[in-house]
């Protein structure tokens, strides 16, 4: 149903290269660039499907933060209770546009629970009754300083035994790791097709939009922010997936 163009963006050499947004020429070739960037996307989609059997109880709120075309939400979908709702929640409306369409001609949404779609950013949702939250490669985009509050009203928002899936780009602390990790998933981009040219101009597009931070300061947030256990269950790289529960 995602049927996407291939993302040549960034294939000619840019006079000046703006920052990166999320409009609709992303829009456009999204699944097809989050494919090619991200070593474990499809890995990490099956693995929320899986946490929404496990986790989404009936009569409880799902929340998934930074949405953008509902790759996780549709899979949630498909396990989530008859009396659930899912807020897909993303602040581009390029996004939410898009999501729109692609719900209303999915024949597999009908007779499950409502999608219900929030064209917001996540920092002002309010998290209520929540079962599951997902945060699939979305924290990245909001201000370190901001991101404490974020998780805060999280964890209070999801109820005893609920579940946060938090998937990040991280950075290391070790130069050496850091410059290694960097190369590898570099390579994982060439091997995708993306030309050096292409990877060096995404990456000063999107160098002040994405700020990763080292593994331990997103599992020391999540502990103080009051969840029971946080715990890395999938890593490629300089790329993450943790599960935290209340
Ligand atoms: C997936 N989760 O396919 N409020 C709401 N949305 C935001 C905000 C914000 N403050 N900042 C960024 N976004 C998806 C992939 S993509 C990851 C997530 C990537 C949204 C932004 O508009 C975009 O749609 C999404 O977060 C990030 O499972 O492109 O690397």
């Amino acid at each position: 149903m995602n049927r996407s163009e291939k993302d040549d963006i960034y294939s000619m050499p840019l006079s000046q290269v703006g920052s990166f947004e999320f409009d609709d020429q992303v829009v456009r070739v999204f699944p097809d660039m989050i494919a090619r960037s991200v070593p474990g996307y499809g890995s990490i989609l099956s693995v929320i499907e899986q946490l929404a059997t496990r986790y989404v109880l009936p009569g409880t709120d799902v929340y998934d933060l930074g949405c953008s075309l509902g790759a996780a939400t549709r899979l949630i979908h498909r396990k989530a209770p008859l009396d659930c709702v899912i807020h897909a929640v993303d602040n581009s409306a390029a996004m939410m546009g898009r999501l729109k369409e692609l719900l209303a001609n999915d024949p597999d949404t009908s007779g499950r629970c409502e999608i219900r779609l929030e064209q917001s950013d996540l920092r002002h949702v309010s998290i209520r009754n929540a079962s599951l939250v997902v945060l699939n490669l979305t924290l990245q985009f909001v201000p370190p300083e901001q991101r404490m509050d974020v998780i805060q009203r999280i964890c209070d928002g999801l109820l005893p035994g609920g579940a946060l899936l938090l998937s990040e780009k991280i950075c290391f602390t070790d130069p050496e790791q850091q410059r290694l990790m960097n190369d590898l998933h570099h390579d994982f981009k060439r091997a995708n097709g993306y030309s050096d040219l292409e990877i060096a101009q995404k990456r000063t597009a999107i160098e002040n939009r994405l700020i990763p931070e080292p593994l331990e300061i997103h599992l020391d947030r999540l502990r103080k922010a009051g969840f029971a256990n946080a715990a890395p269950w999938f890593q490629c790289f300089n790329f993450v997936s943790i599960l935290a529960t209340r």
